[in-house]
Protein backbone atom coordinates (compact mmCIF):
# COMPACT_ATOMS: atom_id res chain seq x y z
CA UNK A 1 0.00 0.00 0.00
CA UNK A 2 1.34 3.10 -0.89
CA UNK A 3 -0.27 6.92 -0.06
CA UNK A 4 0.89 8.44 -3.78
CA UNK A 5 1.39 6.12 -6.56
CA UNK A 6 3.63 8.00 -9.34
CA UNK A 7 3.80 6.66 -13.30
CA UNK A 8 6.52 8.10 -14.80
CA UNK A 9 7.61 8.11 -18.99
CA UNK A 10 10.00 9.45 -20.99
CA UNK A 11 9.74 13.23 -20.15
CA UNK A 12 11.27 12.96 -16.43
CA UNK A 13 14.43 11.40 -17.98
CA UNK A 14 14.55 14.11 -21.61
CA UNK A 15 16.53 17.02 -19.05
CA UNK A 16 18.93 13.51 -18.56
CA UNK A 17 19.29 13.84 -22.50
CA UNK A 18 17.51 10.70 -22.88
CA UNK A 19 15.61 10.91 -26.16
CA UNK A 20 11.76 10.76 -25.28
CA UNK A 21 9.71 8.61 -27.95
CA UNK A 22 7.46 11.15 -30.22
CA UNK A 23 9.41 14.41 -29.92
CA UNK A 24 10.33 15.54 -33.60
CA UNK A 25 13.77 13.91 -33.26
CA UNK A 26 12.54 11.08 -30.61
CA UNK A 27 13.70 7.52 -30.51
CA UNK A 28 10.05 6.25 -32.66
CA UNK A 29 11.37 9.12 -35.36
CA UNK A 30 14.62 7.32 -35.86
CA UNK A 31 13.28 4.15 -35.65
CA UNK A 32 9.85 1.80 -36.46
CA UNK A 33 8.03 0.98 -33.66
CA UNK A 34 7.42 -2.21 -35.26
CA UNK A 35 11.02 -2.96 -36.35
CA UNK A 36 12.55 -3.05 -32.61
CA UNK A 37 10.02 -2.94 -30.15
CA UNK A 38 7.59 -6.21 -31.01
CA UNK A 39 8.36 -9.63 -31.20
CA UNK A 40 7.78 -9.90 -34.34
CA UNK A 41 10.46 -7.18 -35.58
CA UNK A 42 12.97 -9.41 -33.22
CA UNK A 43 12.22 -12.13 -34.66
CA UNK A 44 12.67 -10.59 -37.66
CA UNK A 45 15.75 -8.87 -37.28
CA UNK A 46 17.46 -9.90 -33.96
CA UNK A 47 20.99 -8.05 -34.87
CA UNK A 48 19.47 -4.63 -35.31
CA UNK A 49 17.32 -5.10 -32.03
CA UNK A 50 19.90 -5.58 -30.32
CA UNK A 51 22.08 -2.88 -31.85
CA UNK A 52 19.15 -0.61 -30.64
CA UNK A 53 19.32 -1.74 -26.88
CA UNK A 54 22.89 -1.57 -26.71
CA UNK A 55 22.72 1.70 -28.36
CA UNK A 56 19.93 2.75 -25.18
CA UNK A 57 22.35 1.35 -22.73
CA UNK A 58 25.22 3.29 -23.95
CA UNK A 59 22.93 6.65 -23.82
CA UNK A 60 21.51 5.61 -20.41
CA UNK A 61 25.03 4.77 -19.05
CA UNK A 62 26.15 8.60 -20.07
CA UNK A 63 23.05 10.65 -18.53
CA UNK A 64 22.89 11.43 -15.21
CA UNK A 65 19.72 11.66 -12.97
CA UNK A 66 18.11 14.74 -12.63
CA UNK A 67 16.65 17.22 -10.01
CA UNK A 68 13.08 15.29 -10.99
CA UNK A 69 14.84 11.93 -10.21
CA UNK A 70 16.39 13.11 -7.02
CA UNK A 71 12.84 15.19 -5.98
CA UNK A 72 10.83 11.87 -5.81
CA UNK A 73 13.61 10.00 -4.11
CA UNK A 74 13.29 12.55 -1.54
CA UNK A 75 8.90 12.25 -1.56
CA UNK A 76 9.86 8.40 -0.73
CA UNK A 77 12.67 8.81 2.09
CA UNK A 78 10.38 11.11 3.74
CA UNK A 79 6.89 11.45 3.63
CA UNK A 80 4.86 8.95 5.93
CA UNK A 81 2.60 6.72 4.15
CA UNK A 82 5.11 5.71 1.41
CA UNK A 83 5.82 6.32 -2.09
CA UNK A 84 5.81 3.56 -5.14
CA UNK A 85 7.17 4.92 -8.26
CA UNK A 86 5.89 2.56 -11.42
CA UNK A 87 7.86 3.57 -14.69
CA UNK A 88 7.15 3.14 -17.96
CA UNK A 89 11.17 3.88 -18.82
CA UNK A 90 13.62 1.21 -19.13
CA UNK A 91 16.69 3.65 -18.14
CA UNK A 92 17.92 3.51 -14.33
CA UNK A 93 17.83 6.98 -13.52
CA UNK A 94 15.62 6.44 -10.78
CA UNK A 95 17.62 4.34 -9.47
CA UNK A 96 20.79 6.27 -9.97
CA UNK A 97 18.49 9.20 -8.22
CA UNK A 98 18.43 6.95 -5.22
CA UNK A 99 14.96 5.82 -5.35
CA UNK A 100 14.30 2.60 -4.28
CA UNK A 101 10.69 1.54 -4.62
CA UNK A 102 10.45 1.17 -8.24
CA UNK A 103 8.27 -1.20 -10.53
CA UNK A 104 9.37 -1.47 -14.03
CA UNK A 105 6.49 -1.99 -16.51
CA UNK A 106 7.95 -2.53 -19.27
CA UNK A 107 11.32 -4.08 -18.58
CA UNK A 108 14.44 -2.50 -18.32
CA UNK A 109 17.98 -2.27 -19.98
CA UNK A 110 20.06 -3.91 -17.41
CA UNK A 111 17.85 -7.17 -17.94
CA UNK A 112 18.61 -9.96 -20.46
CA UNK A 113 15.72 -12.51 -20.88
CA UNK A 114 16.19 -15.69 -22.68
CA UNK A 115 13.17 -15.89 -25.76
CA UNK A 116 13.23 -20.10 -25.16
CA UNK A 117 13.74 -20.65 -21.18
CA UNK A 118 12.39 -17.57 -19.34
CA UNK A 119 15.42 -17.22 -17.63
CA UNK A 120 16.47 -13.79 -16.23
CA UNK A 121 19.82 -12.47 -16.01
CA UNK A 122 21.29 -8.95 -15.80
CA UNK A 123 22.40 -8.05 -19.38
CA UNK A 124 26.11 -7.31 -20.15
CA UNK A 125 26.44 -3.85 -21.63
CA UNK A 126 26.40 -4.97 -25.46
CA UNK A 127 24.58 -8.22 -26.04
CA UNK A 128 23.84 -10.31 -30.00
CA UNK A 129 21.72 -13.07 -30.88
CA UNK A 130 24.88 -15.13 -30.33
CA UNK A 131 24.80 -14.68 -26.94
CA UNK A 132 24.06 -17.93 -24.81
CA UNK A 133 21.24 -18.50 -22.34
CA UNK A 134 23.41 -19.14 -19.21
CA UNK A 135 20.67 -21.56 -18.20
CA UNK A 136 19.45 -23.36 -21.20
CA UNK A 137 22.62 -22.44 -23.56
CA UNK A 138 20.66 -21.57 -26.76
CA UNK A 139 20.98 -18.50 -28.44
CA UNK A 140 18.02 -16.91 -27.07
CA UNK A 141 18.91 -13.63 -25.76
CA UNK A 142 16.85 -11.31 -25.83
CA UNK A 143 16.75 -7.75 -23.79
CA UNK A 144 14.01 -8.28 -20.21
CA UNK A 145 11.96 -5.35 -22.03
CA UNK A 146 8.04 -5.51 -22.53
CA UNK A 147 7.73 -4.50 -26.57
CA UNK A 148 3.98 -4.14 -28.11
CA UNK A 149 1.61 -6.59 -28.00
CA UNK A 150 3.31 -8.18 -24.60
CA UNK A 151 2.06 -7.75 -21.28
CA UNK A 152 3.70 -5.87 -18.80
CA UNK A 153 5.22 -6.45 -15.82
CA UNK A 154 3.12 -6.04 -12.09
CA UNK A 155 -0.21 -5.03 -13.60
CA UNK A 156 -2.02 -7.18 -10.55
CA UNK A 157 0.07 -5.08 -8.14
CA UNK A 158 0.16 -2.33 -10.07
CA UNK A 159 -4.00 -2.25 -9.95
CA UNK A 160 -4.03 -2.84 -6.18
CA UNK A 161 -1.76 0.08 -5.95
CA UNK A 162 -3.83 2.76 -7.72
CA UNK A 163 -7.11 0.92 -5.73
CA UNK A 164 -5.63 2.47 -2.51
CA UNK A 165 -3.49 5.48 -3.50
CA UNK A 166 -4.32 8.63 -2.04
CA UNK A 167 -2.55 10.81 -4.84
CA UNK A 168 -1.70 9.33 -8.57
CA UNK A 169 0.38 11.48 -10.44
CA UNK A 170 1.40 11.27 -13.88
CA UNK A 171 5.14 12.43 -14.79
CA UNK A 172 6.38 13.27 -17.95
CA UNK A 173 4.31 11.07 -20.22
CA UNK A 174 2.20 11.27 -22.82
CA UNK A 175 -0.31 9.04 -22.20
CA UNK A 176 -0.47 7.42 -25.77
CA UNK A 177 0.44 3.92 -24.49
CA UNK A 178 -1.81 1.55 -23.01
CA UNK A 179 -2.60 0.08 -20.06
CA UNK A 180 -0.23 2.94 -18.50
CA UNK A 181 -2.38 5.75 -20.09
CA UNK A 182 -5.32 4.66 -18.41
CA UNK A 183 -3.98 4.39 -14.73
CA UNK A 184 -5.46 7.94 -13.95
CA UNK A 185 -8.71 6.84 -14.82
CA UNK A 186 -8.66 3.79 -12.71
CA UNK A 187 -6.86 5.57 -10.34
CA UNK A 188 -9.38 8.38 -9.93
CA UNK A 189 -12.40 5.89 -9.87
CA UNK A 190 -11.08 4.80 -6.53
CA UNK A 191 -11.38 7.82 -5.22
CA UNK A 192 -6.95 9.26 -5.73
CA UNK A 193 -6.25 12.68 -5.97
CA UNK A 194 -5.08 12.72 -9.63
CA UNK A 195 -2.07 15.29 -11.01
CA UNK A 196 -0.47 15.90 -14.23
CA UNK A 197 2.99 17.21 -14.52
CA UNK A 198 4.36 17.34 -17.52
CA UNK A 199 5.58 19.66 -20.48
CA UNK A 200 2.23 19.75 -22.56
CA UNK A 201 -1.46 18.38 -21.90
CA UNK A 202 -0.70 14.74 -22.25
CA UNK A 203 -3.50 12.46 -24.76
CA UNK A 204 -5.19 12.04 -21.13
CA UNK A 205 -4.99 15.18 -19.47
CA UNK A 206 -8.57 14.85 -18.95
CA UNK A 207 -8.45 12.23 -16.24
CA UNK A 208 -6.01 14.27 -13.78
CA UNK A 209 -8.00 17.14 -11.67
CA UNK A 210 -4.59 18.90 -11.45
CA UNK A 211 -2.25 19.67 -13.72
CA UNK A 212 1.53 21.61 -13.57
CA UNK A 213 3.04 22.52 -16.86
CA UNK A 214 6.51 22.86 -17.27
CA UNK A 215 10.01 21.03 -17.27
CA UNK A 216 9.98 18.07 -14.66
CA UNK A 217 13.13 19.94 -13.02
CA UNK A 218 10.79 22.82 -11.93
CA UNK A 219 7.94 21.31 -11.64
CA UNK A 220 9.05 18.24 -9.96
CA UNK A 221 10.60 19.53 -6.99
CA UNK A 222 8.42 22.84 -6.18
CA UNK A 223 5.44 19.47 -6.14
CA UNK A 224 7.53 17.21 -4.35
CA UNK A 225 8.24 20.25 -1.47
CA UNK A 226 4.62 21.26 -1.35
CA UNK A 227 4.02 17.94 -0.16
CA UNK A 228 6.36 17.94 2.05
CA UNK A 229 5.32 20.78 3.64
C1 LIG B 1 -0.46 -4.69 -24.14
C2 LIG B 1 9.54 -0.41 -23.82
C3 LIG B 1 -1.87 -6.56 -24.12
C4 LIG B 1 10.25 -0.42 -25.13
C5 LIG B 1 7.35 0.42 -24.42
C6 LIG B 1 -5.24 0.43 -29.81
C7 LIG B 1 -5.80 1.13 -28.75
C8 LIG B 1 -5.32 1.02 -27.46
C9 LIG B 1 -4.23 0.18 -27.19
C10 LIG B 1 -3.67 -0.50 -28.23
C11 LIG B 1 -4.16 -0.39 -29.52
N1 LIG B 1 -3.40 -1.17 -30.33
C12 LIG B 1 -2.45 -1.78 -29.57
C13 LIG B 1 -2.62 -1.39 -28.30
C14 LIG B 1 -1.83 -1.81 -27.14
C15 LIG B 1 -0.50 -1.11 -27.12
C16 LIG B 1 -0.67 0.39 -27.22
O1 LIG B 1 -1.05 1.03 -26.26
N2 LIG B 1 -0.38 0.93 -28.42
C17 LIG B 1 -0.50 2.35 -28.60
C18 LIG B 1 0.63 2.85 -29.49
C19 LIG B 1 -1.87 2.64 -29.22
N3 LIG B 1 0.07 -1.44 -25.84
C20 LIG B 1 0.79 -2.58 -25.72
O2 LIG B 1 1.08 -3.32 -26.64
C21 LIG B 1 1.19 -2.94 -24.29
N4 LIG B 1 0.80 -4.31 -24.06
O3 LIG B 1 -1.38 -3.96 -24.40
O4 LIG B 1 -0.58 -6.02 -23.93
C22 LIG B 1 -1.81 -8.00 -23.82
C23 LIG B 1 -2.90 -8.58 -23.24
C24 LIG B 1 -2.86 -9.92 -22.95
C25 LIG B 1 -1.72 -10.66 -23.25
C26 LIG B 1 -0.61 -10.05 -23.83
C27 LIG B 1 -0.66 -8.72 -24.13
C28 LIG B 1 2.68 -2.89 -24.08
C29 LIG B 1 3.22 -1.54 -24.42
C30 LIG B 1 4.68 -1.45 -23.97
C31 LIG B 1 5.57 -1.11 -25.15
N5 LIG B 1 6.92 -0.80 -24.65
N6 LIG B 1 8.56 0.66 -23.89
C32 LIG B 1 11.37 0.59 -25.15
O5 LIG B 1 11.48 1.45 -24.25
O6 LIG B 1 12.13 0.50 -26.12
S1 LIG B 1 6.36 1.73 -24.77
C33 LIG B 1 7.18 3.22 -24.57
O7 LIG B 1 6.39 4.25 -25.18
C34 LIG B 1 7.29 3.70 -23.15
O8 LIG B 1 7.62 2.66 -22.28
C35 LIG B 1 5.97 4.32 -22.84
O9 LIG B 1 5.07 3.37 -22.32
C36 LIG B 1 5.44 4.70 -24.19
C37 LIG B 1 5.16 6.18 -24.30
O10 LIG B 1 6.27 6.84 -24.02
P1 LIG B 1 6.30 8.09 -22.99
O11 LIG B 1 7.10 7.62 -21.84
O12 LIG B 1 4.97 8.65 -22.71
O13 LIG B 1 7.15 9.07 -23.89
P2 LIG B 1 6.63 10.02 -25.05
O14 LIG B 1 7.81 10.43 -25.84
O15 LIG B 1 5.44 9.43 -25.73
O16 LIG B 1 6.12 11.27 -24.21
C38 LIG B 1 7.03 12.02 -23.44
C39 LIG B 1 6.22 13.05 -22.69
O17 LIG B 1 7.10 13.79 -21.86
C40 LIG B 1 5.55 14.04 -23.64
O18 LIG B 1 4.21 14.23 -23.22
C41 LIG B 1 6.37 15.32 -23.44
O19 LIG B 1 5.55 16.48 -23.52
C42 LIG B 1 6.88 15.16 -22.03
N7 LIG B 1 8.17 15.83 -21.79
C43 LIG B 1 9.20 15.99 -22.67
N8 LIG B 1 10.19 16.66 -22.06
C44 LIG B 1 9.79 16.91 -20.78
C45 LIG B 1 8.50 16.38 -20.62
N9 LIG B 1 7.80 16.48 -19.47
C46 LIG B 1 8.41 17.12 -18.44
N10 LIG B 1 9.65 17.65 -18.52
C47 LIG B 1 10.36 17.57 -19.66
N11 LIG B 1 11.59 18.11 -19.73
Amino acid sequence: MSRVVILTGAGISAESGLGTFRAENGLWAQHRVEDVATPEGFRADPALVHRFYNMRRAESAGADPNEAHRALARLEAELDGGVTIVTQNVDDLHERGGAQNIIHMHGALAGSLCAACDHRWPSAFETTPADLCPHCATPNTRPDIVWFGEMPYQMDRIFGLLQDAEIFAAIGTSGNVYPAAGFAHEARRSGAHTVELNLEPSMVVNDFVETRFGPATRTVPEWVAELLG
